[in-house]
């Protein structure tokens, strides 16, 4: 009886140790390797079986090495993980390291720029799944605080939508600053299995240009002129220029001169803003 019960737990010993071994190997062995462990586990479970008449104290040994092989489940979820992640690192990109933009000058209220063409990050439906928080930052190109960058979902594209920021005392102003270059930065987070945080990050910049609204009235400098003629001045001659400005852009900064009272005896060129005797004076 002692006789069996020692040998029995020298084969349980023997036993255990190959297991570990398998346990061991296991994990960064490939599939065929495993029919080896199968077979060691069925061995384990018939000799705790003829031994369960004997001594019911194996059936502990036997929840041990049945525990240790669930133990290398683990690895290929992390090294699941960790290909995935190393792939949404490299995927974590926006269409563009470069885009162009623009939005008119007084625009009040939430207001967006209207980009050339779309801007953002494209993701699977499983980096949408597995990122978390993923924003967008406006960190340079922007001291006045004008804009503001916000994240749009459509589908498997997360957008870049900018627009102004609302409660804004100021009004971008193009007479003032006509052009910005927004640095914006993406970021979100990944957790993987063991709970840890990885971040990831992309960067891209948007080229914003003002465009003109006909916002100021063309201004004489100097507001007053005055010229003395001769009473025998010959008709159509020209004795005064005028000049005015208006610092609006393109059509919305011409001018047109005509006088303000109506008058035959002078003429003013309405491009050019010389005045013109059109009635003789005497
Ligand atoms: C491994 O990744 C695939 C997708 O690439 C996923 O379908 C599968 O569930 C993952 N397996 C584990 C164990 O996480
Ligand atoms: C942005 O605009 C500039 C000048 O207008 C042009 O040279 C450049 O190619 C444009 N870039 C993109 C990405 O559209
Ligand atoms: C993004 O730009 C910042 C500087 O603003 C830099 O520190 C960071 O490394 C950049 N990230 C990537 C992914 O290029
Ligand atoms: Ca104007
Ligand atoms: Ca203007």
């Amino acid at each position: 009886m002692l006789n069996l019960k020692q040998r029995s737990l020298i084969v349980r010993q023997w036993l255990l140790l190959l297991l570990l071994i398998g346990a061991i190997v296991g994990p960064s062995s490939t599939k065929d390797d495993s029919a080896p462990i199968k077979q060691l586990r069925r061995s384990t479970t018939t000799t705790a079986a003829t031994e369960l008449r004997t001594t019911p104290v194996l059936t502990t040994t036997t929840i041990t090495t049945e525990q240790s092989p669930s133990s290398t489940t683990a690895p290929p979820t992390a090294r699941n993980d960790s290909i995935f992640l190393a792939r949404a690192k490299k995927a974590f990109q926006f269409t563009s390291l470069h885009y162009n933009a623009s939005i008119p000058e007084n625009s009040v209220g939430r207001a967006f720029v209207v980009p050339s063409e779309k801007m953002g990050i494209r993701l699977s439906r499983r980096q949408k799944a597995a990122f978390h928080d993923l924003r967008f930052k406006i960190t340079s190109g922007d001291k006045d605080k004008f804009f503001k960058a916000e994240e749009r979902y459509i589908g498997d594209f997360c957008f870049l939508v900018i627009r102004t920021r609302t409660g804004n005392v100021d009004v971008l102003n193009r007479e003032r600053q006509d052009q910005y270059l927004l640095e914006v930065r993406a970021q979100a987070s990944f957790q993987d299995e063991r709970k840890r945080t990885h971040q990831l990050e992309a960067n891209t910049s948007v080229f914003v240009s003002i465009t003109d609204t006909n916002d100021l009235n063309p201004l004489f400098y100097p507001m007053e002129y005055e010229a003395t003629i001769d009473e025998d001045t010959p008709l159509h001659k020209s004795f005064l220029r005028v000049t005015a400005e208006d610092a609006d852009y393109g059509r919305n900064g011409e001018i047109y001169y005509s006088l303000g009272e109506k008058t035959e005896q002078f003429a003013v060129n309405p491009i050019s803003g010389v005045i013109t005797l059109t009635r003789p004076l005497r």
